[in-house]
């Protein structure tokens, strides 16, 4: 008899924002592929990153624990691949499993890819063009562009596969991770037109605790001569040269996602040609969100809406209604318990997450997470980003600004003086204006500090001092 249990295609991009899927309503670009997901199943509009970071978002993905858990704090605290994960259990369950492109949780015996049956992955962040990958050990310069090698090796591997097995498939597209390298078909595309900017591209960081003006990562500012790759054109006013870094910046990010776009096509079409459609589930994510010029920046880290919000659209015409969409709490932590549910294999008592197939049915269960707990460790190490935690609800988020890197490779400004931010995501969905300290909300706050304190001793984590 077949084995019934569904194939698992899971493709995720590296700083692939909503915002620039036009299933999510982009105002920016159009996906047309990423869009036949969404429309053939359901769109997550409220999924969550634990850590909008690359390395330890896909710690968090691999293993089902929070990064406090699993130690995968930073960018340079590289996974212990003796860590239990996901694949790892299907394998174990008899599924053939494979890892292609950007691994980026650490290289050599102790931290490439363990539970798959195949993996190449590119070193580190990678390159796009005639990347250099791992393959089982090996390494092989390939020529050509990251994204289509990467959906090329995909490929081959399917190809092979044992039909009469299910397959879980990985496939981490690089792209379009800063220095946003598009490929020559994609060179030209948006070069008559002019990218609007988002509503709070010129943001004064008025209202709001320190870090956001702390933050190094200002269009108009900090983008270097190898993201802008061309000279900036003399005699622009402060307005207009901002402007033309936005659209070297954005122009070339949606290239490189354009790219992804067709290539995600091409595996599309190929679960249809092979008949493999209606019983595969097919995801799309990112392993954060990225500011595209909101707030005047680029890049991620802090625990703001562009940052922390995932893409996360699937599909599995078995079990879910085409174009429907999801306004539940997800986070990426519980993204390994759905795929285990669905593989009939029981999650793992040591897996923090929750699997949200009763969400893909329709149904969201009594007392399902109406709260998240977020962390960013790297205090100062990068773009001069503070380190803090906080807690999302459906309507508010508070953020503790505690100012320690905890170990990790970040400066430490003795200076520092612990800040709040409170924002009412009803009345200020924008995050322009803190409310921390407006008494009207002082029961608000009383009340979050101790749901953030509730999930930090459920999860694991120790709280900071916090001082008022
Ligand atoms: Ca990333």
């Amino acid at each position: 008899m077949p084995d019934a249990r569904p194939n698992i295609l899971f493709i995720m991009s590296d700083d692939h924002a909503s915002h620039a899927m036009s299933c999510y309503n982009s105002r920016i670009n159009t996906t047309p592929n990423l869009d036949r997901i969404a429309d053939e199943g359901m769109r997550f509009d409220n999924c969550f990153c634990t850590n909008s970071i690359c390395t330890p978002s896909r710690a968090v993905i691999l293993c089902g624990t929070y990064n406090h858990i699993n130690g995968v704090t930073t960018l340079s605290t590289h996974i212990d691949n003796r860590l239990q994960t996901f694949p790892k259990l299907l394998q174990g369950e008899g599924y053939q499993t494979a890892m292609v492109g950007k691994w980026h949780l650490g290289t050599g015996p102790a931290h490439q890819p363990t539970g798959f049956d195949f993996w190449s992955v590119v070193p580190g962040q990678g390159e796009y063009h005639n990347p250099l990958f791992i393959e089982m050990g090996e390494e092989k310069r390939i020529e050509g562009y990251a994204t289509d090698i990467i959906t090329d090796y995909s490929l081959d591997w399917l190809r092979q596969r044992d039909p009469e097995r299910p397959f879980c498939l990985m496939c981490h597209h690089k792209a379009p991770h800063r220095p946003w390298e598009p490929d020559d078909k994609h060179a030209d595309m948006y070069e008559e037109i002019d990218i609007p900017v988002p509503e709070t591209f010129d943001d004064d960081y008025a209202n709001r605790a320190s870090p956001a003006a702390r933050a190094e990562m200002r269009i108009a500012r900090d983008l270097n001569a190898t993201d802008l790759k061309q000279p900036v054109p003399e005699g622009l006013t402060p307005a207009e040269e901002k402007h033309w870094k936005y659209q070297r910046y954005i122009k070339d990010y949606l290239r490189c996602i354009a790219s992804v776009d067709d290539n995600v096509g091409r595996l599309l079409d190929y679960l249809e040609e092979e008949g493999l459609a209606e019983n595969t589930i097919v995801i799309y994510t990112s392993d954060q969100g990225f500011f595209l010029g909101d707030h005047g920046w680029y890049d991620k880290r802090f625990m703001y809406e562009e940052s922390l919000r995932m893409p996360f659209i699937i599909r599995y015409p078995r079990e879910i209604a085409p174009g429907s969409s999801n306004q539940d709490i997800i986070l990426n932590v519980d993204f390994p318990a759905t795929f285990l549910d669905y593989a009939g294999i029981a999650l793992p008592e040591t897996f923090q997450g929750t699997s949200f197939r009763s969400l893909l049915n329709g149904e969201t269960p009594e007392g399902w997470q109406t709260s998240l707990y977020y962390r960013y460790w790297m205090h100062l190490a990068h773009h001069n980003v503070c380190a803090h935690y906080g807690l999302r609800t459906l309507r508010y988020k508070l953020i503790y600004y505690y100012g320690e890197a905890l170990g990790t490779a970040g400066s430490i400004d003795e200076s520092w003086e612990p800040e709040w931010e409170l924002f009412d995501l009803e009345a200020d969905p924008h995050e322009l204006n803190n409310v921390y300290a407006d008494p009207a909300y002082a029961e608000v706050v009383a009340t979050l500090k101790d749901e953030m304190h509730r999930l930090q001793a459920e999860l694991g984590d120790e709280p900071m001092p916090e001082i008022d």
